[in-house]
């Protein structure tokens, strides 16, 4: 189990008042996670003892740069276990990665007749770009919907799945119902009907041991800046086949192997898809936050999550007029809980909550298509990570049936 005190000694930003005299409680980790200081160090380090570019100076600094900078992509290769550091892409964000994906693959893959299928659960990040590249291709774009309970309905798949469809791209965990779906069967299923299946690992990847290899998809995304990593980098990993067969997607300095002034021919895995100079300090800092998490233990940050969320649950549970979005069981969800609060909007209980020093989120969390389907505008998310407390949870609670006095509810 972790000790939660000796983690949050890690992060310098938990001693920061939210106002004067107002302790934080930063309950808004799906969003974006608050950071270490073991990262912040390994990005100051560069800046202040060998930054350079990488990949082109033969000199001292930017040898140490490209050597600290390729370490941080082996990191992130076997923290996902990746066969290979060649199939681990640096990109800006999970957004980016999709977006490579549906622009680079689909646009030499997908025609008129065929389909691209999604779920009603995804964030806009594995929806626009697909809905792009449809409109570009002429191929249509199908979902999967999930059920009262906010899990994928599994017969409208089975369904769904047929051999129109050339990939089959979801979210391991929901950002909105914590749902945590069944990848592993999810890919066996799209690669049964002869589809590629890619996953969003946004909301998995900073939450739980994963790995590629044991999933078999053929691609998956997610963001740095929700595993205690920096802004401004992120990963898409892809099987070689597949990479090595798609077309390059942005062109320049770095993806070429030679340039005539009329023709170039590109560079191998992985630079082929890295164009331009790449953000050193947060590739290392990503890689800081790989060694951070693995001194950790996946399987403790799991187990402290799970925690967490069932006395979240328990406790919300008492709070009238709130109704939990997604599963009812912690087992089921990732470590966040969405909300509605009868009679109050969300702006109004996150605004509230916030004179408490309570951060969380609310509005749509880019997830407009699935609050729709539940019949909602908005909701209120208070998601956790491995410095959530238990007293953090009932300051939000005690916030709650505050903002509800407030309103006379
Ligand atoms: N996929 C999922 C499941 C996400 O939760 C997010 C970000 C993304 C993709 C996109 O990540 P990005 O780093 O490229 O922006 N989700 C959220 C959220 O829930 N609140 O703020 C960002």
């Amino acid at each position: 189990m972790l000790d939660v005190q000796k983690v949050r000694a890690d992060f310098p930003i938990l001693n920061v008042d939210a106002h004067p005299n107002v302790p934080l409680v930063y309950l808004d980790s799906a969003a974006s996670s608050q950071k270490p200081s073991q990262v912040i160090d390994a990005m100051n380090g560069y800046y202040q003892e060998y930054n350079a570019n990488v990949h082109r100076g033969i000199h001292r600094l930017s040898e140490e740069a490209t050597s600290v900078y390729e370490g941080a992509r082996v990191k992130v290769q076997k923290f996902i276990n990746a066969p290979s550091h060649e199939e681990v892409i640096l990109v800006r964000n999970a957004t980016e990665g999709f977006n490579l994906l549906a622009y680079s693959w689909g646009g030499a893959n997908l025609k008129p007749g065929d389909e691209v299928l999604i779920t009603a659960m995804e964030h806009h990040a594995n929806i626009v770009p697909w809905q792009i590249v449809c409109e570009q291709t002429g191929a249509t774009l199908k979902h999967v919907p999930f059920t009262d309970e906010g899990t994928l309905d599994m017969d409208a798949l089975d369904e769904l799945l047929t051999e129109k469809t050339k990939i089959f791209s979801f979210t391991a965990a929901s950002n909105v119902l914590g749902t945590i779906n069944p990848t592993k069967e999810l890919v066996a299923k799209a690669h049964a009907a002869g589809a590629l299946a890619a996953v969003d690992g946004a909301q998995a990847v900073p939450h739980a041991a994963v790995d590629v290899q044991d999933w078999n998809c053929d691609f998956m995304a997610f963001s740095s800046h929700k595993m205690c990593g920096p802004t401004g980098i992120g990963a898409l990993y892809g099987k070689a086949e597949h990479l090595n067969a798609m077309p390059p997607w942005m062109g320049g300095g770095d993806m070429i192997r030679r340039v005539t002034l009329e023709k170039s021919t590109y560079n191998d895995l992985p630079y082929k898809f890295e164009a331009g100079t790449p953000a050193i300090a947060e590739g290392i800092g990503l890689g800081a936050a790989v060694d951070y998490l693995n001194s950790l233990g996946m399987e403790n940050v799991h187990a402290h999550e799970q925690k967490i969320t069932s006395y979240a649950l328990e406790a919300l549970s008492e709070v009238e007029g709130l109704t939990v979005l997604g599963p009812k069981s912690a087992a089921e969800r990732g470590g966040l809980v969405a909300f509605t609060l009868k009679g109050l909007h969300p702006h109004d209980i996150a605004q509230l909550l916030d004179e408490d020093g309570v951060a969380v989120r609310a509005g749509h969390h880019c997830a407009m298509p699935m609050h729709k389907i539940m019949g909602i505008g908005s909701s209120t998310r208070a998601s956790f990570y491995v410095h959530t407390t238990t007293d953090e949870v009932d300051a939000l609670v005690t916030s709650l049936n505050r903002a509800r006095k407030v309103f006379r509810l």
